[in-house]
């Protein structure tokens, strides 16, 4: 067996049992259309982290002590949708082992499968995708289960906020909700939309952090880059936010496509990683129980159907 730890920690901290967090490789780049190699993001990520300091100082924590389970890659690639159905089952399995659970991709196309098992073990939930493009497509290259079309099904059947959009097809535009669109060119000049964004999550919030939403200045090594987008702290700033407002209940992160001769992008994929476990973590005791609230039985009908709770 492996004594791989997520960024070389002490094995002490690194046991499921009693690690509150679990992070799940999903190398994948199935039906990716422009530079291929987002199938190589979680190994690149995972070296980075080993090369990283584990002391938050904003915060003055050291996450990794509430414990951090890697577990095995997801390696199934024999076609899109049996990843997607991989990826769904393996992230419902450690959500219902009441773990605070996130993923790494991987192209896009894994957040079908990490969205809809959230969606089955919280009530009301609201995906922030926090991308370049607009990934609305209802198919494209004959799938479904393309990276075009990472949050189409989250648009139906999820509260979907879509947060440093500067790229999509007309035919999306029948697709989104432009109420809960945030368009990167818009954000450039609104100094509230942060607040606004947070206005428009529920309670429980799964982010979906497509890298290519950072500027390509700071995270060029990603599939299909786009000028226009978010730089450090203003990220940082939102999802501190985000996490101490709202009950953040896993995340993933995908689309690193590294680049041996520019290893920059692979730190600030891993520096995400631990600064969004920080945000989680940082109001947590080591010694503290975690539960993830997770609910067996969705009630997604709820909101039609609220005479039950009226009674
Ligand atoms: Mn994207």
């Amino acid at each position: 067996m492996s004594t791989k730890t997520y960024a070389g920690i002490p094995q002490k901290y690194a046991a499921l049992e009693t690690s509150k967090i679990v992070l799940i490789p999903v190398p994948y780049d199935g039906t990716s259309t422009w530079q291929k190699g987002a199938d190589k993001g979680p190994e690149a990520f995972l070296d980075a982290s080993e090369n990283m300091e584990l002391y938050d100082i904003e915060t003055q924590t050291e996450v990794y002590k509430q414990g951090v389970f890697l577990a095995d890659a997801i390696t199934e690639n024999s076609s899109p949708d049996a990843v997607v159905s991989e990826v769904h089952k393996v992230t419902k399995d450690y959500i219902k082992r009441n773990k605070f659970v996130t993923i790494f991709g991987g192209e896009h196309s894994i957040s079908i499968g990490t969205i809809r098992a959230f969606n089955e073990c919280f009530d009301d939930l609201t995906v922030l995708h926090i991308d370049a493009h607009a990934d609305l497509r209802k198919d494209f290259h004959g799938s479904t289960c393309n990276h075009a079309c990472a949050v189409y099904e989250a648009s139906q059947t999820t509260n979907l906020v879509q947060v440093g959009i500067r790229s999509m097809d007309i035919a999306e535009t029948r697709v989104m909700d432009e109420e809960k669109v945030f368009f990167a060119h818009d954000m450039a000049k609104d100094e509230y939309w942060m607040d606004k964004v947070i206005e428009a999550l529920g309670d429980n919030v799964f982010i979906t952090f497509d890298l290519d939403a950072f500027d390509p200045s700071i995270l060029p090594s990603t599939g299909t880059p786009e000028p226009g987008g978010l730089f450090w702290y203003e990220t940082l700033d939102f999802l501190k936010q985000v996490f101490e407002e709202r009950n953040v209940v896993g995340f993933d992160i995908v689309e690193l496509c590294p680049n041996e001769d520019e290893r920059a992008s692979d730190f600030v994929a891993a520096k995400l990683y631990y600064k969004m476990l920080t945000y989680k973590f940082a109001g947590t005791e080591e010694g503290d129980e975690y539960d993830n609230h997770f609910t067996e039985t969705k009630k997604s009908v709820s909101k039609f159907n609220t005479e039950e709770d009226e009674y």
